[in-house]
């Protein structure tokens, strides 16, 4: 079955921002290209530092409404609306997401809209059970206090994110934020501004109160999302995307003492050990590596596999990769669509001449498939796999964010260890062994925020994420998300 109906769907063609509960168009705007053959999706309207500046007002503005200060029960159910708004609408959200990634219809429906809406039932239920801290202290002085947390909103928080994962990683940050009873502005990435639209427009048909949540469009230095980095009327900033980006955000932060928590880019490794389930870790690492397109900060691009069973690995690794359907998502059958754009695909295709010359064999793809049709005027390349490159080899330490990765023997598992870790990154991990003795030893010995033991991508919303060195710090997820979203006031009452 083909999935023409989805390139029909009918999406918006003009892309405005939502400030103080309407849309608002500005002057200029930019294009949106569709990835899959380059043909212009919309126009999106690019906010002025003004249009930044009446979003946080507005969201400065709705703090002193019912928001913040409704009980959670009441604040739940809001969440639970606008999950149910973006469920009556589960086919335009997909179609959103498929127009301007490429990604596969099925992926779109299964990952990406299904976790939109999983993150604000999520956050929803977790607000109606959390507990604070509470303890019993006895002073120096014999007498008796009982000291208890209270949570209040951040305030406005800003909220950038990227083109890779749209809305899943979007709403990743709106829902808790929210959730927490903070008012938000928050721009997407400017390559994929449709689904986010759609979400503006869930907002205002709930009913949502004008200025909790406001949406910018824009691109990102000098434009809206340093703009909203730097205004002085937002409390936090969360950002998802690369590690530089971080790093600019931070200076642009730093003379408000701004709150900040980022997740950003990683080289992840997947070490595969000769006793592993030899199958279940080739299609693991199939996966690790080439879900999205690797473009999924999670996506292994460094393979580690053990000694004994490198060739066999290899082998079957390059059958199972060579399998894969790389083509229009409209097409029954596809697995794989193209980079985000062709500038994104550029910046992959100078890695692959990078790595021959760095002194990789390639065992299949890194060139362009050709289609003979509109598809030739997107952003595809083959999934890619190197073997033979030195562990110094800028293409083994630099995030490439493509679908490409690099697979090395190793002979013990302190040796593994000590390469996985040596990494200016420390995003996220996979480990593929039938030994769980051993997974959960060479697991803590991992710098990562994440490792996964015989399995890649599993999550549980409740769980922490994030990452350390250069992939970022703090963690959201469950609790994590709840701290990091509001401020905590102890409070020390004299009881006895
Ligand atoms: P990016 O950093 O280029 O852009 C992300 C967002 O930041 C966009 O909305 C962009 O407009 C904005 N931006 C860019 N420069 C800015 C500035 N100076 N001030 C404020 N905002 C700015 O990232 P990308 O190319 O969109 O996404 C890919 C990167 O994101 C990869 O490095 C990937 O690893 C990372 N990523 C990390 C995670 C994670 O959870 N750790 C998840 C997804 C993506
Ligand atoms: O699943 C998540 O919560 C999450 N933040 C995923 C990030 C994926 C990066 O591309």
């Amino acid at each position: 079955m083909n999935y023409p109906s989805y390139a029909e769907i009918a999406l918006p063609t003009r892309l405005q921002h939502f400030i103080g509960g309407t849309f608002v168009d500005s002057g200029d705007t930019f294009a949106n290209h569709s990835p899959i053959d380059g043909h212009e999706l919309s126009r999106v309207c690019e906010a002025r530092q003004s249009d930044v500046e009446r979003a946080v007002e507005a969201a400065r503005s709705a703090l002193q409404g019912p928001w913040g200060k409704m009980s959670v029960v009441e604040r739940a159910a809001w969440l639970h609306r606008i999950a149910d708004g973006i469920e009556a609408r589960f086919d335009e959200f997909v179609a959103a997401e498929v127009a301007d990634t490429g990604r596969p219809i099925q992926q779109a429906k299964a990952l990406d809209v299904a976790r939109g809406i999983a993150n604000f039932r999520t956050f929803a239920d977790l607000i109606k059970t959390a507990g604070g801290e509470c303890f019993e202290t006895v002073g120096a002085d014999g007498d008796e206090y009982l000291n208890y947390v209270t949570r209040k909103p951040l305030g406005v928080v800003g909220i950038i994110s990227p083109w890779n994962l749209p809305l899943l990683l979007f709403t990743w940050k709106v829902a808790p934020a929210l959730a927490m009873g903070n008012c938000v502005v928050a721009k997407p990435s400017e390559e994929t501004p449709t689904s986010a639209t759609l979400l503006a427009e869930v907002m205002r048909d709930v009913g949502l109160p004008a200025g909790v949540f406001n949406l910018v469009h824009g691109h990102g230095p000098n434009a809206a999302g340093e703009w909203l980095t730097r205004s002085p009327g937002i409390d936090a900033v969360t950002f998802t995307g690369e590690s530089r980006t971080g790093s600019a955000i931070m200076k642009a932060v730093a003379d408000g003492v701004k709150n900040v928590s980022f997740e950003l880019g990683g080289k992840n490794a997947a070490v595969v050990f000769a006793d592993a389930d030899f199958d279940a870790a080739v299609d693991g690492v199939v996966r690790s590596s080439f879900t999205n397109a690797g473009q999924v900060c999670l996506c292994s691009e460094r393979v580690y596999v053990e000694r004994p069973i490198f060739d066999r690995f290899i082998a079957a690794f390059k059958q199972k990769t060579e399998a894969l359907r790389i083509g229009s998502p409209y097409e029954a059958g596809t697995t794989t669509g193209p980079l985000i754009s062709r500038g994104h695909r550029d910046k992959v295709l100078s890695y692959c001449r990078l790595a021959v010359e760095e002194g990789a064999a390639v065992v299949t793809g890194g060139t362009v498939p050709s289609f003979g049709n509109a598809c030739d005027d997107g952003a595809f390349i083959l999934p890619t796999i190197w073997t033979g490159l030195p562990d110094t080899a800028r293409t083994v330490n630099e995030e490439i964010f493509g679908p490409v990765c690099h697979v090395a023997p190793f002979d013990a598992e302190d040796e593994v260890v000590r390469r996985v870790n040596d990494s200016p990154y420390g995003l996220a991990a996979s480990i593929w062994t039938s030994n769980l003795s051993r997974g959960h030893r060479v697991a803590r010995q991992i710098e990562t925020g994440i490792v996964w033991v015989n399995a890649w991508f599993v999550r549980d919303l409740r769980t922490p994420f994030g990452g350390a060195k250069l992939s970022g710090f703090g963690r959201e997820g469950g609790r994590h998300s709840m701290d990091f979203y509001s401020e905590l006031t102890n409070v020390c009452v004299k009881v006895i």
